[in-house]
């Protein structure tokens, strides 16, 4: 049985490990100023946020078109039996039902679908896992087993520096009364069943770091090796400082680096950061 991975954009493996893993990519894409742009293959995340910063329309995305979708599977079928196709979180966006859609429609490879229930380098955890495992000749069954297996201990947690463009693009979960109380403070965010959700209302950007620092802790004294990705949206240096300081506190955690790309950078704005973590 032979088995490939597909993912999309918004995991932002970066492309020469998606060529070591065999990882195939479909990318979502942005809209700025009436012109599309595929990330990752159009425009990188630093140009997506100097473009922005200083343009008069605000970004919008658009998921992938499902013929590109039906184009892959075929493509892959000639040399594949089984296609696992890992998307972000259903709730946030329409990629996973035209996976869907197109999987229902090849004839010869079965397409595994799979709901990350999630997005960025935390979808990544599952892609370079699921990527590995078919390099090492696992069957699907097994390889969906340990993705829903990290799944029960992802944990991933995230803070933007200006709430509108959340709201904007109606990605925020919650009642249009809680998010007007959220507006001037960072709340910690999250995903609960798909959509995003407040976590926690704090004030300050460097307690809702403190804070996630200390939700990591719970997890990272019980002494379990973890993998954890700092997640930032245009804060290189900040991210850095975060891993070396985190690094040093928590030696058997995993840490990298991470980015928002210009999909998900449209939905949280510039300066956004995160950090997740699973078990390894
Ligand atoms: C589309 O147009 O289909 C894409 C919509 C993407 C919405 C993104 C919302 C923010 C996701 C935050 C992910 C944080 C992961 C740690």
């Amino acid at each position: 049985m032979k088995t490939v991975v597909v993912t999309d954009s918004t995991s932002y493996i970066p492309k020469h490990i998606r060529e070591n893993l065999n990882i195939h990519m479909i990318p979502l894409s942005v809209v700025i100023n009436g012109e599309t742009y595929r990330e990752e293959i159009d425009i990188s995340a630093s140009d997506f946020y100097d473009e922005v910063r200083n343009g008069q329309r605000l970004p919008t995305t658009t998921q992938p078109p499902i013929g590109e979708f039906e184009e892959l599977y075929n493509e892959l079928s000639k040399e594949y039996d089984a296609i696992i196709s890992i998307h972000l979180s259903s709730g946030i966006s329409g990629t996973f039902q035209g996976a869907v859609a197109a999987a229902d429609m090849l004839e010869g490879a079965k397409v595994y679908p799979y709901d990350s229930e999630i997005s960025c380098m935390a979808q990544g955890f599952y892609v370079l896992a699921a990527a590995t495992m078919a390099q090492n000749g696992k069957n699907p069954e097994e390889i969906l087993a340990r993705l829903d297996d990290l799944k029960a201990s992802m944990r991933a947690y995230f803070m933007v520096d200006d709430l509108s463009h959340l709201q904007r693009g109606g990605r925020l979960s919650s009642a249009q009364a809680l998010i007007g109380s959220l507006l001037n403070i960072k709340p910690i965010l999250h995903f609960v069943d798909k959509v995003i959700v407040p976590f926690e209302k704090i004030r300050t950007r460097k307690k809702a770091m403190k804070r996630i620092e200390e939700l990591l802790d719970e997890d990272a004294r019980k002494g379990q090796p973890l993998q954890a990705t700092i997640i930032h949206a245009n804060r290189v240096e900040e991210a850095a400082s975060w891993k070396k300081e985190l690094s040093a506190l928590y030696p058997h955690v995993d840490f990298t680096i991470s980015y928002f790309g210009p999909v998900i950078g449209t939905h949280l704005g510039e300066g956004a950061m995160g950090l997740c973590w699973t078990k390894k």
